[in-house]
């Protein structure tokens, strides 16, 4: 452990994706305080809400303690504590039993939102055991951006926070809230401090939308038209890096013809956004050198996820953006086994071919199962069945679209292992549910695979509870008793150290150092060129045909789809107290938001009779639910903001939790998604509102 006087240096996670050195004052092995580390290489002291409450997890009486196997009905609430031997064993029989009948395939090992090590010692077992189906939520998160850039430029671009931007823009993203991917906000209130200029892009007036030189209060689910336009006003203002453009990319006349097509009229109706503004903001970021563009999951939350992340990275490309320091940067790795070794890729070579998406001719490159997939095949066995899940760190009844068809595919499984740490709605469906330990409890690294340059050492601090397990112990063990033991080590500290094996620390060194970041280097494009086919940004994708992708972004026909039975435009933003779903059982922060909140301008709420603080259904074609109205001018009229992920851990888990109540995606669909990732709508949705009068 890394103590400085008697407080230990570790990075805060789980709470988020992580990333703010935080040190922790431990007596007893109880965390008596929490402060956040000036040190800290990504937050520089800042600490947030949620950190502040992490520890009161540890104790929590939701808390599970002890491996249970189910023995009522599924959802019955009916458990009987059993050892780790037994649950491992049940386990592992069912795993290969169905294995033996159904093939490996039929097993699905689906996780939530990357935490730590344990993403990818999962998708080693799942590797190792022969399946190629790991379920992610990556299709909504991160894989549109990630992917897209890599066939667009050869790297993911990610923000670079670490050096001075002139220009600095929010492309639905609000890093006050999120801090997405250890994009800790205090470094961007560093660098507008120090004069950068911020443009907004947000249906909702947000902390830095006030602060913003331009805000553009677009309409929910329109990213890809406002996109469009920034290059529209780009190109045919001449505002572009003409030495880039001709040295450095491919296909710019195409661009330049497809921009040609529609005029800036129709954007500013599509979006919302006055043409004026438009081009007030294209031309802020073009003319200013250089310019960081952090875009958010809102890009990623439509059926144009793909040509929305394209537009995007095209805008960075043709203004020089791409590769530069302040800029969005191709983040180097540090010295750390590669992913692909860790995973043990080379046992599973034919997996793109195997992996249930394949049949719905995805993306290549994405290599975790969209949710709605992994749905489809269990309830319809399309292309094959899946009967059975070994599921850690998720909550798919609350994330996943669609939840009525994800209850479903729950029930109808015939095997449901889950790893939590405390009950959920989704864990109490399952056959087996295991303790898990969690964050502060065991030795982990953080950013490891995430893209952005930088490992974060992470060591524990307490004790878990007696009979509580890391998820990387549960599926070192699990590994050994579903696969040959030679893939395994004696101890799960084995992955820390494999991880770390080429830099030549050990895991006591790397906690000594704190983090390990790649080496800065930009513009190495001028020297080798992009990782592309044609050595180039692909403005245009040059095999577009040979991938069935669209060669370049294009402005969709049913852009403007209204439907006039649900008349309003749904989305949502998280929460800066919770995370997805998790955690509404910590009372300090749920003191601070008791309840979920539906926003609605006063007009909204005027027309459809609806007062502050009223119950409202918020309905869209596919369901309704109930929130509590607060009528609010920040966003406007027309839309609403209904809060996402929420479950209620005080109510009974016989009815789940009333999971069905207030969650956000019983309104949305898996009918529809995008064909490249997979990706369901979950913002801009037809929705309507009534008020629930007997509720107040
Ligand atoms: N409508 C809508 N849907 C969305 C989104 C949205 O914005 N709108 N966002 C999407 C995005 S970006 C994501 S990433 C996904 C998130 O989807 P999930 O990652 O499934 O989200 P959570 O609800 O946070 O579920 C995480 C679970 O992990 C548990 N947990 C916490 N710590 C540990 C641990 O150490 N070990 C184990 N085993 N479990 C632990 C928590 O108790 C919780 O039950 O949702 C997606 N779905
Ligand atoms: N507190 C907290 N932090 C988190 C998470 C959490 O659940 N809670 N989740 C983590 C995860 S897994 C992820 S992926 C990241 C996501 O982090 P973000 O990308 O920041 O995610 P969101 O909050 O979904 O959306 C950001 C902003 O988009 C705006 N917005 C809504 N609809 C639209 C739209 O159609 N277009 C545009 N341009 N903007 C829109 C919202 O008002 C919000 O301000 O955050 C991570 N950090
Ligand atoms: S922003 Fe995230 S990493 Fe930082 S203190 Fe909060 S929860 Fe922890
Ligand atoms: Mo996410």
């Amino acid at each position: 452990m890394n103590k400085s006087s008697d407080w230990i240096k570790t990075h805060c996670a789980r709470m988020d994706h992580g990333g703010c050195g935080i040190l922790v004052k431990v007596a007893a092995n109880q965390i008596k305080a929490i402060k956040g580390d000036p040190d800290g290489y990504l937050n520089q002291g800042y600490i947030c809400p949620k950190a502040m409450a992490a520890a009161d997890k540890l104790n929590h009486p939701m808390r599970l303690k002890n491996p249970v196997k189910r023995i009522g009905a599924r959802g019955q609430g009916k458990w009987q504590k059993i050892s780790w031997n037994e649950a491992l064993s049940i386990i592992s029989e069912n795993l290969l039993k169905i294995k033996k009948e159904y093939g490996a395939k039929a097993v699905a090992f689906c996780q939530g939102m990357p935490k730590g090590l344990e993403h990818f010692v999962l998708i080693r077992l799942a590797n190792i055991f022969g399946s190629p189906n790991v379920v992610a939520v990556q299709d909504v998160c991160h894989a549109p951006r990630e992917i897209s850039g890599l066939h667009t430029c050869g790297f993911y671009p990610v923000t670079d926070f670490h050096y001075p931007s002139r220009v600095i823009v929010l492309w639905g993203s609000n890093l006050n809230a999120t801090n997405e991917e250890g994009l800790i906000c205090s470094l961007l209130h560093k660098q507008l401090l120090s004069g950068s200029d911020l443009i907004v892009i947000d249906p909702q007036k947000t902390e830095f939308a006030e602060k913003a030189k331009f805000w553009l209060q677009l309409k929910p689910g329109t990213d890809l038209a406002l996109a469009l336009g920034f290059l529209k006003v780009i190109i045919q203002e001449k505002l572009y890096d003409q030495v880039f453009v001709e040295k450095f990319t491919h296909g710019f006349e195409e661009l330049t013809r497809m921009v040609d097509r529609f005029s800036l009229t129709s954007i500013a109706d599509i979006t919302g956004v006055p043409e004026k503004l438009i081009q007030q903001s294209a031309r802020c970021y073009a003319a200013a050198m250089p310019a960081a563009l952090q875009w958010g999951n809102p890009i990623e939350h439509t059926y144009f996820a793909f040509d929305a992340a394209r537009a995007l990275v095209c805008l960075m490309a043709i203004c020089g953006n791409l590769d530069v320091a302040g800029g969005n940067i191709w983040a180097h790795e540090p010295d750390i086994l590669g992913l692909g070794q860790f995973v043990r890729a080379d046992l599973i070579p034919d997996k793109r071919k195997k992996m249930i998406h394949a049949f719905y001719h995805t993306i290549p490159r994405l290599m975790t199962v969209p949710p709605t997939y992994f749905k489809k095949a269990v309830l319809e066995e399309i292309p094959y069945p899946v009967k059975a899940a070994y599921m850690q760190c998720t909550n798919p009844l609350l994330g996943y679209a669609d939840s009525k068809g994800t209850y479903e595919a729950l029930k109808k499984l015939n095997f449901l292992a889950v790893s939590d740490i405390v009950m959920t709605p989704t864990a109490a469906l399952a056959d087996i549910v295991l303790p898990a330990a969690t964050q502060f409890e065991f030795d982990d690294i953080g950013h490891y695979g995430i893209g952005h340059g930088i490992i974060l050492a992470r060591p524990k601090v307490v004790d878990p509870p007696t009979l509580c397990r890391p998820d990387m112990m549960i599926l070192n063990d699990l590994g050994k008793r579903l696969t040959d033991e030679k893939y395994w080590y004696q101890d799960s500290r084995g992955f820390l150290e494999a991880v770390l094996q080429p830099s030549g620390l050990s895991y006591e060194e790397f906690v000594e150092k704190g983090y390990l970041k790649g080496p800065d280097r930009f513009e190495t494009y001028k020297s080798r060129g992009f990782k592309t086919p044609t050595g180039k940004v692909e403005l245009v994708l040059s095999r577009a045909k040979k991938f069935n992708l669209a060669k370049l972004p294009v402005l969709p026909a049913d852009f403007a789809g209204f439907d006039p039975g649900y008349p309003l435009t749904l989305t949502s933003a998280k929460s800066r107290l919770f995370l997805h779903s998790s955690y509404r059982w910590l009372e300090k922060l749920r003191k601070k938001q008791p309840e979920p909140e539906v926003k609605i301008h006063p007009q909204t709420a005027k027309d459809y009779q609806i007062n502050e603080g009223d119950m409202v259904n918020i309905e869209t074609r596919q369901g309704c639910i109930i929130q509590r109205a607060r009528i609010s001018d920040i966003i406007r009229p027309g839309v609403v903001y209904a809060d996402y992920g929420w479950w209620f851990p005080e109510k009974s888990e016989q009815e789940l939790f009333a999971w069905q109540q207030s969650n956000y995606n019983i309104l949305t669909t898996a009918k529809k998604v995008g064909r490249e990732f997979g990706t369901p709508e979950l913002k801009g949705l037809g929705c309507r509102l009534s008020p629930l009068d007997s509720i107040k």
